[in-house]
């Protein structure tokens, strides 16, 4: 059996994807494809997912792309460890989760990013600025409602592993720009005890976006 991850430092999706590998302790082989070198374009990787995105999984020779349906898969594939709750409606919210981090989170940390760290802080609009950093507070406002316990959605998994990245993000706007206003402090309590959290996991360094650590 093996498994091929395929993924792009930095890449939220593939960061998610990666947790949860790491979660239900499924040997992997990490691949890691370069955006600068346009990597995720090559002919080779094309055969694995035509889109030409990270994430994909090789699974004994299945491909598969697309973050939610590659966790969905391996979920199934690989039942130890779980990362969605058993009863309907509490999956159900999970997966509800998880559509709100790609959607909305992960909207709010583009915008946030694209600000913070893509431009320089001549090129920074404040309006715009102003309005990213609204909409990542406003997201982790109600994130910070789901923490009625330690994790999103009772114990730990994908709720949790889908919106870590995108709030981790913050931060990185936050590092890359200092006072910018995304700063950890600038966070809710609860949100700020759950990234302790989360980056406590005996795995979590290993996740850490490659050309972070450079
Ligand atoms: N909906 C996809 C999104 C994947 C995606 O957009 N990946 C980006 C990196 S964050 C990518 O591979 N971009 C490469 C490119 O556009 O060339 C998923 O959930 O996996």
């Amino acid at each position: 059996m093996s498994l091929t991850f395929f993924f792009g430092s930095g890449s939220p999706y593939a960061w998610k994807v990666w947790l949860a590998l790491e979660h239900k302790g499924i040997p992997f082989e990490a691949k890691r494809l370069s955006f600068d070198n346009n990597d995720t374009k090559t002919p080779e990787f094309l055969a694995i997912n035509p889109r030409g995105r990270v994430p994909a999984i090789l699974d004994d020779g299945f491909a598969l792309w697309e973050s939610s349906a590659i966790i969905e898969y391996l979920e199934e594939r690989y039942p130890a460890k779980p990362l969605l709750p058993k009863d309907v409606k509490a999956r159900a919210i999970v997966r509800r989760m998880v559509n709100e981090a790609d959607n909305y989170l992960s909207a709010a940390s583009n915008e946030l990013l694209e600000q913070a760290v893509y431009l320089t802080p001549a090129e920074r609009d404040p309006e715009k600025s102003a309005t990213a950093k609204k909409l990542m507070m406003d997201e982790l406002d109600r994130l910070a409602k789901c923490l009625t316990g330690d994790f999103l959605a009772g114990d730990l998994g994908l709720a949790d592993y889908a919106a870590y990245p995108y709030v981790r993000m913050a931060q990185r706007a936050e590092d890359r720009a200092p006072g910018f206003g995304v700063a950890r402090s600038a966070m809710p309590a609860k949100i700020r005890d759950w990234l302790g959290r989360i980056e406590a996991l005996p795995y979590y360094a290993r996740t850490i976006p490659p050309h972070w650590k450079g």
